[in-house]
């Protein structure tokens, strides 16, 4: 069975990684976010594509989620030398987003086959073929997109990464708008990856800026709309509260509720089920009020157990009817 997986960062990786214990790798293809990417000292960085990679390679710093493990910080120290010497108005040596020694090389092979015209499907095959992995991954649009995040105290717009790592996402939004989405367009490859596979699996991932990027591309919510008994979507709101990151609390400030039903009011033109966690069981009535089949199985993936029985159980779901 071909499954498609549409996916922002770590819950996606860590889906995926499930996935691969219980399900041919080699039908396997993720549909990444890079509304999050970004382009620090030149370098064209794609954080969600990256800790796809690095996890499924298992080389994934296990604390962080996201750069390798056992890293080295020498560049980002030598950088400190010249931050002291930048001119007022300067935005050159930022040392607020942390580029790894070894993640580098990732970031200069990326910036370099991009300048010399390949596109970012090409580079990523090319990544995720340089750290052995079996499951395809594809960038969601080989166009530029970027998430935009108005912040509610500054009274200003950013780009997703000044908003996440810069102000560790610890300030209110007021608005997210994916720039460039309405002028890009789903990659042909993803294209054929959501509308032929015989399963979408939609990751526990940030709803509003990890998803929601992709369902900015004009092409994608009609398509899933018109297969959503084959969608499933993992919810990754449990207990009202994010699996990591922001989501809870951007679901307020943006004016959603922080709950399953919440999730479920996104995601039910688009999936016909929703995953939850037991904690949730008692909302199962009012996700289905929504449109939505549901599933109760544990979503917290604390050991590989709950991950291989999440991903079983969300395959099955999608022959539910
Ligand atoms: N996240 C952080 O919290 N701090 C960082 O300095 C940081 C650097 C970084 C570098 C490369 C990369 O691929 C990812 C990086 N991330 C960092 C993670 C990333 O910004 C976010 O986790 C995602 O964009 C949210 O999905």
């Amino acid at each position: 069975m071909t499954v498609a997986v549409v996916c922002g960062g770590v819950g996606a990786a860590r889906f995926l990684r499930a996935l691969a214990g219980v399900h041919s790798t080699a039908d396997t293809v993720g549909v990444v976010n890079t509304g999050d990417d970004t382009v620090m000292h030149g370098l064209a960085i794609s954080p969600d594509l990256d800790t796809i990679t690095y996890t499924l390679a298992a080389a994934i710093d296990p604390e962080r989620g996201w750069g390798l493990r056992d890293e080295t910080w020498r560049a980002m120290e030598a950088l400190a030398r010249y931050t002291a010497v930048r001119p007022a108005g300067s935005a050159a040596a930022p040392t607020w987003f942390n580029l790894g020694d070894q993640d580098l090389a990732t970031h200069f092979y990326r910036t370099a086959r991009l300048a010399e015209g390949a596109s970012l499907t090409d580079v990523t095959a090319e990544i995720a073929a340089a750290w052995g992995l079996a499951q395809r991954l594809l960038p969601m649009t080989d166009q530029r997109v970027t998430t935009m995040v108005s912040l509610l105290e500054e009274g200003i717009e950013v780009p997703f990464q000044e908003y996440f790592v810069q102000r560790r996402h610890g300030v209110p939004v007021s608005a997210v708008r994916f720039d460039g989405a309405d002028r890009a367009s789903l990659s042909a490859a993803s294209h054929a990856a959501l509308s032929q596979s015989e399963v979408v699996v939609i990751a526990p991932s940030n709803p509003l800026v990890s998803i929601a990027p992709i369902r900015a591309l004009a092409q994608v919510d009609p398509l899933l709309a018109a297969r959503r008994d084959t969608v499933v979507a993992i919810s990754p709101i449990v207990g009202g509260a994010a699996l990591k990151g922001p989501a809870d609390r951007m679901m307020v400030e943006l004016g959603f509720e922080p709950s399953v039903v919440g999730v479920a009011r996104l995601y039910a033109p688009i999936a016909g089920t929703l995953v939850i966690d037991p904690v949730d069981e008692a909302l199962a009535a009012a996700v289905r009020a929504e449109g939505m089949r549901v599933v109760v199985t544990p979503s917290v993936m604390s050991s590989a157990e709950v991950g291989h029985e999440l991903a079983r159980r969300s395959l099955a779901a999608a022959g539910t009817r």
